[in-house]
């Protein structure tokens, strides 16, 4: 971060164009430097100047705005502006969003702080923010007509409120909503409750994830905005596996996980070998005697949940949204299913005309996750990424929970792939199967003649020992 001195020594203003006469002198002698996001790797915290007290949030690829104290306000400043987003390896998406990258970055502050945010409005219309969930005046809710004028080209407006309640929030723009956010314009906000709070715990690990979702076809770069329901992109911090870094944790850590749902669509959110407890929601902190255990847990639109639990298990546990299609990339929505289908005669007769056609699907789409085929340029495998074992199949919403014991303290850098401890894996067996029971009349039968197997398998339904039947 070559800006960081810069903006601690309070060096340096916004020149020119961007100074607007919308914002007061006082506020205009203040307006702090912008700070820029330039690549999609996950930042480590800046440490304020006056030391802070709270554990940060971690954005995965992204980062948090550094802000500094004018008068004992918190002032930060965000730029709307068009970016260029890379949302894996190989594939960089044409958005809008704030401070160099989509989503913009993630404000934290701490209960009762008096923030002041300045917005200046680099794209080619007008906008405003929105600061999803906070109570404050209502001439800062930001609702474009309703609240405030708009935001035009070039102008820096002024938010100010109080953090009056801790908890997990998010921004976005209530100006031509449905093209900013289709564009990706948003950004996370964590209040942290000041000193201890009964229902809200210390965490070692406190993670962020903003969902949103796009429609680019593949080899081109820029959204179609007037989508509705078909987005072929759906994006953790406005990235797809394998381009979502890992939660790397030590065993035995406290986590948290917070989600907020900016896209179209509701969100099971799944992570595997645990069980956590949602402790919040978009109104705070829930009761202890209202939570309960759970695997997987819904975020609809609008919404923010924070789960947590004890990362006891060691290992790399999958973690994702449970809507299969939300694990996987732009491509393959429009091909028939053709699992069962033998085409290998037709596929003879294309092939005299068109030399590189490829059979598809005929045993299921495992096969795209190996192939590596062609595809258009800049455009993200449909399901890809690489593990220990060969291909994870998996694109969009998805992720891995590194645990490990091994893990020091206070180093939460990536330690590569789980070294099983030796027979836990599991593995092939040598030597025919035991007998397995099936439904009668299901099965093999139902299978083309040419995929059965030889012979069906002796059924053997055994009754529960002690159990006398009917
Ligand atoms: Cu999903």
């Amino acid at each position: 971060m070559t800006n960081r001195r810069n903006f601690l020594s309070g060096a340096g203003a916004i020149t020119g164009a961007i100074a607007a006469a919308t914002v007061s002198k006082v506020a205009m002698a203040a307006l702090p430097e912008p700070m820029l996001q330039t690549k999609p790797d996950t930042m480590a915290p800046l440490l304020p100047p006056n030391g802070r007290p709270y554990n940060p949030v971690v954005t995965l690829n992204g980062w948090t705005l550094p802000w500094r104290m004018n008068n004992g306000v918190k002032e930060f400043h965000l730029v709307a502006e068009p970016v260029v987003r890379e949302m894996a390896p190989g594939f960089k998406a044409h958005l809008w969003g704030y401070n160099g990258q989509s989503p913009g970055p993630t404000i934290e502050v701490v209960e009762g702080d008096r923030v002041r945010v300045f917005v200046t409005n680099k794209l080619p219309e007008h906008t405003t923010i929105h600061w999803h969930g906070q109570r404050l005046p209502n001439g800062m809710d930001g609702v474009a007509g309703l609240n405030q004028p708009p935001i035009q080209p070039g102008k820096t407006f002024v938010y100010e409120f109080v953090a009056r309640r801790p908890g997990t929030f998010m921004y976005h723009p209530h100006a031509d909503e449905m093209t900013q956010m289709a564009m990706g314009m948003m950004g996370f906000w964590v209040t942290h409750p000041k000193g201890e709070h009964p229902l809200i715990d210390k965490v070692d690990r406190d993670f962020v994830f903003l969902l949103s979702a796009y429609d680019i076809e593949p080899g081109s770069a820029t959204p179609k905005i007037m989508t509705m329901q078909d987005f072929n992109l759906w994006t953790w911090n406005s990235r797809v596996f394998p381009g979502i870094d890992s939660l790397n944790v030590r065993q035995n850590d406290k986590v948290r996980i917070r989600v907020g749902n900016l896209t179209m669509t509701n969100h099971p959110i799944h992570i595997h070998g645990h069980e956590f407890q949602v402790t919040g929601t978009d109104g705070g902190p829930i009761p202890r005697s209202a939570r309960w255990p759970e695997v997987t847990t819904d975020v609809a639109v609008g919404q923010m949940r924070q789960f947590e639990f004890l990362a006891d298990e060691e290992g790399d546990w999958a973690f994702h949204c449970h809507k299969s299609h939300h694990t996987m990339n732009a491509m393959g929505h429009d091909v028939p299913t053709m699992i069962g289908v033998d085409h290998q005669d037709v596929a003879k007769k294309i092939t005299r005309l068109i030399p590189d056609y490829m059979v598809m699907g005929e045993r299921g789409m495992a096969d795209m996750g190996e192939m590596e085929m062609p595809i258009p340029d800049n455009t993200a495998r449909m399901m890809s990424g690489q593990g220990p074992f060969g291909s994870v199949e998996m694109g969009g919403m998805f992720s891995v929970m590194k645990v490990r014991k091994s893990q020091k303290a206070g180093d939460y850098s990536n330690p590569g792939w789980f070294k099983h401890p030796k027979g836990t894996v599991a593995y092939e067996l040598a030597g025919d199967p035991p007998g397995a029971a099936r439904a009668h009349g299901a099965g093999a039968s139902a299978l083309p003649a040419k995929n059965r197997p030889a012979q069906n398998i002796e059924v053997q339904v055994r009754k529960p020992a002690g159990h006398s039947g009917n």
